[in-house]
């Protein structure tokens, strides 16, 4: 029963929890508005945005040369399905193909269909170019990986919580764990059947693993040796996240097939993208693979302003300056306390590793954040993932790191 008729959070939260799913178990705050790095509640309070939806709001809330050109298009055609052309898909094409060099690129929506889609084109080249016999395709995942939450992402899992109780799963997925070459070696030479290797350059959901140095060049060379297309997962990771366009990029790498997603669109609308040679993109042929919305008109405007607003504003470059500030806060404070035992991260993915103490997990801190002005989210329990718009300038940063500062420290009391 809806108690109260004054709209405030708890009026909110109320409503979702007796007409919505249960499907999350978020923060307890209710969100209005945002612009930039901030976000207001629904009783006026300005939050620190430290998520930024994860990673899909690099540009900041509200940019207004992303919403210009999201209403702008909007006002002439949003969608004309893939039935037809239109007039901004092929500029789109041409752009996003030529920044990242590749020969083309298959536009989809949210990012597990982009990992969906890298999957087919991984297989059907597999079957055409590799010669795989007709339906023993194996694509190789690690342990820890998180794409999403269709039926092939949650069978590629290691994580109980993504896949109990959806079975039976998808054949043909392999795991190996995650920064381990030796194990990569050894799979790749032990089955000719193996079409792709799909991986994170880092790892969002499983606590911002970063791969010792080298990784992803030692990964490049095994796939090109044991030809196994290399599938960059790059949905979180892209996109000036860690301080790079790519994170492969941090070892000059070039994956066999790209995958972008989230902030593709400044997190103003789902937006993806598979990016491919045409030795692997021209297996799927007319018929064989799309969605309503694919490359619709809308989408490819606001594609194109999102990556403009990021190289225009030089944000992967900023990310990385603000990062090192973030890092070497958060590195003071771990000699300062005896709360957190690890620090890591690129550019602005970064996260801390919160020692047990007491019955506090990495929820109870993100309550008390809340309660100081600052929004962020733990994952796996004690690990807490910081992520703000890359647009942060460095006194937002320190004023973001003092919060969490003397959050922290107000435990150690
Ligand atoms: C949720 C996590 C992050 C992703 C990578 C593909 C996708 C994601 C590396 C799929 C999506 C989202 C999903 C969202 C929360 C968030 C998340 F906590 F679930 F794991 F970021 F770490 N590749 N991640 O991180 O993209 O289909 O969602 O557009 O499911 O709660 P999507």
């Amino acid at each position: 029963m809806i108690a109260t008729e004054v709209k405030d959070s708890q009026y909110f939260i109320e409503l979702e929890h007796h007409f919505g799913a249960h499907n999350y178990h978020p923060i307890p705050v209710v969100i209005e508005k945002g612009e930039g790095i901030f976000v207001w509640d629904v009783e006026g309070k300005q939050y620190f945005d430290f998520l930024s939806a994860y990673s899909a709001v690099n540009q900041g809330h509200g940019h207004p040369k992303i919403i210009e050109a999201l209403t702008s298009q909007a006002s002439k055609i949003a969608l004309t399905s893939r039935a037809f052309h239109n007039n901004r898909l092929g500029e789109y094409e041409k752009f996003i193909t030529e920044y990242f060099g590749f020969d083309k690129v298959l536009p989809m929506n949210t990012g597990v269909e982009g990992g969906e889609t890298a999957i087919k084109l991984a297989r059907r080249w597999g079957y055409t170019v590799k010669q795989i016999p007709e339906n023993q395709a194996k694509i190789v995942f690690v342990e820890g990986n998180f794409w999403g939450r269709t039926m092939a992402a949650i069978s590629s899992s290691s994580d109980p919580s993504s896949y109990a109780g959806f079975g039976p799963f998808m054949p043909g997925f392999g795991l190996i764990p995650y920064n381990d070459i030796d194990a990569l070696e050894n799979i790749l030479a032990s089955d000719p059947h193996i079409a792709g290797f799909m991986f994170e350059p880092i790892q969002g959901e499983a606590g911002v693993v970063v791969p010792e140095a080298g990784y992803l060049q030692k990964v490049r060379e095994l796939c090109t040796k044991y030809k196994v297309l290399m599938i960059a997962d790059e949905v979180q990771t892209g996109l000036c996240r860690t301080g790079k366009m790519l994170a492969c990029d941090h070892e000059g790498v070039k994956p066999d097939i790209l995958i972008l997603g989230k902030a593709l669109s400044g997190g103003l609308l789902p937006i993806s993208a598979v990016l491919a040679n045409d030795e692997i993109m021209l297996t799927i042929k007319p018929g064989e693979h799309g969605s309503t919305y694919g490359g619709n008109p809308l989408a490819c405007a606001v594609a194109t302003s999102s990556l403009k607003v990021l190289i225009d504003e030089n944000l992967a470059e900023n990310a990385e300056k603000m990062g090192v500030i973030f890092r070497e806060r958060m590195n003071a404070l771990m000699a300062k306390t005896n709360l957190i035992s690890a620090v890591r991260g690129k550019g602005l993915l970064n996260a801390i590793v919160i020692k047990p103490f007491g019955n506090k997990s990495g929820w109870d801190i993100c309550l008390m954040l809340k309660e100081n002005g600052l929004l962020a989210k733990q994952t796996h329990g004690d690990i807490i993932r910081f992520a703000p718009p890359l647009t942060i300038n460095a006194s937002q940063m320190h004023e973001a790191c003092d919060i969490i500062e003397s959050t922290l420290l107000s435990l150690n009391k």
